[in-house]
Formats: structure tokens, sequence, C-alpha cells
């Protein structure tokens, strides 16, 4: 998602800049030729310059325009060169450091020297200049930048976590409590060339903790039904997440799971769902209980006993190991 302008940028912005002055005196000579030529033409070719005008004064003001146009258009191009680059003497191709564009992640938002866990904004979407941010809580302790992308955990409002394909495409909840992040989100996160680590956190009723890490996680687009890639397993929670690889995201209202009926709607949650589960993150909050709705790591917990507490975060893969918690 870095922006990269070539070395040809600076001949770029003189051709731009000097194309519309030449085309502007092209045409004034042009449009002067006509006039002298034919007084009354409708529809006249300009020596090459083909204008389509009631008279000569309006072929004049199209050209100017456009000129002008054109000349704005050059001058908004060398601005935004001015102020995204250093000054590029060499004419080598120019990478803008993550830290100076707008933050696309929690690994941005700690390479900017923040170091408070907390509530950020970010922008993952693949254009950075699009008001598209979004609030999400970065962990940003001992220079991680963990993008938390879900979060279960008791409180005194309960999340609902039975949604519609719409909520969990947009995401739902508070980053300081109970929520989902959004596939598209996820997707634009995950998508954006480089490798992300994916980590969930567990913990059960009885205080123990539990940890999971997957390379190469990553979420297709919408029209790929948001279809969940995950790479090299490392914890000791168990690889529960590994019959949801490949799989597509399923919610009460749109069935891509591999079961006849809809798992979603069966488990009153929204996943990856397989036929159907062994991880149940998205299940309902229930407290020091065994059900197969609730909140589940099954690799961790093949009776279903649920979990208080589960994170899922993301960050660049910078590390070789997991770490446990
Ligand atoms: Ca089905």
């Amino acid at each position: 998602m870095t922006v990269v302008y070539g070395g040809s940028g600076r001949l770029c912005v003189w051709v731009l800049l000097l194309a519309p002055s030449a085309l502007l005196l092209v045409g004034i000579i042009a449009t002067e030729a006509a006039a002298d030529g034919s007084g009354d033409a409708q529809d006249q070719d300009s020596g090459g310059l083909h204008v389509i005008a009631e008279d000569n004064s309006v072929n004049e003001c199209y050209i100017y325009k456009t000129a002008i146009d054109s000349l704005m258009r050059a001058f908004a191009v060398l601005q935004e060169k001015q102020e995204t680059t250093e000054e590029g003497e060499d004419g080598e191709d120019e990478e803008i450091p993550r830290h100076i564009t707008r933050p696309a992640d929690c690994y941005d938002i700690m390479l900017q020297d923040n170091t408070e866990n907390g509530i950020y904004e970010i922008f993952p979407s693949s254009c950075r200049r699009r008001d598209w941010g979004i609030r999400v809580y970065c962990e940003l302790y001992n220079n991680t930048g963990w993008t938390v992308v879900l979060r279960r955990q008791e409180q005194d409002d309960q999340t609902d976590f039975y949604r519609n394909w719409r909520e969990y495409r947009d995401g739902f909840g508070e980053p300081n409590g109970e929520y989902w992040i959004g596939n598209e989100a996820l997707h634009e996160l995950s998508s954006s060339g480089s490798q992300q680590r994916l980590r969930i956190e567990l913990e059960d009723w009885d205080g123990n903790k539990r940890w999971a890490e997957y390379k190469n996680f990553e979420v297709s687009e919408e029209d790929s039904q948001y279809q969940l890639h995950i790479g090299e397993y490392s914890g000791d929670a168990g690889d529960a997440l590994r019959i949801h690889d490949g799989m597509r995201f399923t919610t009460y209202d749109m069935d891509n799971d591999s079961w006849g009926s809809n798992c979603a709607e069966r488990w009153k949650g929204g996943f990856w769902y397989e036929a159907c589960y062994r991880a149940n993150p998205m299940g309902i909050y229930f407290k020091k209980t065994k059900s197969d709705k609730g909140i589940t790591w099954r690799a961790w917990y093949s009776d279903s006993t649920v979990l208080k507490t589960v994170e899922f975060k993301i960050r660049p893969d910078t590390s070789t190991d997991g770490d446990a918690w």
C-alpha cells in the first residue's frame, strides 16, 4: 500500500506544464486562421484541432479553459509531489516511508512513535487519500503494533454477534469493548502487500490463557465472500482454525458453508464456517458453562467449555516466532 513515484515524475510534470501552453498557442493560431477563411462556420476543422462551437469566440474560450484546466492539474501534481516526497534530485524511484503517510494499521501508528495502547484511527483503504478512517484498538506495547480485529469479553452489555452479511462486512461494536472490525477492513488490511500474522489470545473462566498464531493471514475480497487464508500455526491453544482455512464467510442471510443447512443460523454467529466449526469465537456469550452455541475453541476444550475472553489481532509479519502471553 505504499505509494511509489517513478523517477520520470519530474519529466512528466514539465510535459504537463508545457503541453497545454503549446496547445493554447496552436489553438489561437488555428482559430484565427479559420476566422479569416470563413466567418460563419458551425463545425469547423481548425487545422487539425477539431472543435465544435457556435463561433470563434466560444472556440477560444474552450481552448483557454482547456489550457487553464491542464495547467491547474499540472500544478496540482507538482504540489502533491513536493508535499509527499523529499527533494529527489537523483531521479531515483522513491518510496514514501510508512511513517509519513496516513496510518494504514496499528503497526503504522506504532511507527509514528505512539506507545500507549488504546483507540486510534487508521486508514486501511488501498487509496490512503480517501476519507475512510476507522476506529480500532491498537496494542502498541513492546513495539508490536497489533491491530485488534475481534474482541469478546465480559462487559455490562454484551454485544450481539448474531448479525447479517452487511453488518459483518462493515463491522460493529465498540473498539474498547466487544467488537468486530468488519470483513471489508480485514480484507484491506490483509491484502495490502506485506504478509500479515494473525494472533489469537484465549482465556477461560478459571484464568487459564492460551494463544495461537498463524502466518500468511489473508481475507479475500467480497466477490470471493471474504475467503479465509491462513498459513503455518504456532501456539499452545491448538490449531482449531485449520479446518476453516479456505472457507468463505457465512452469516444467517448468506450461506457459504459446506453444510446442508446454514451453520450461522444453527450456531447463532457469523464465521468462516465449514460444516460447521472447531472454533466459534462469534458464538453467544455464556458464563462458565459448556455450550456448542457459546464461544469455544475445540482444539483446547473439545467438550465446548465456553471461554471468557477472545482476541484476534493482526500485524505485518516481522518476526519468526510467536510469544506466549
Ligand atoms: Ca450451507
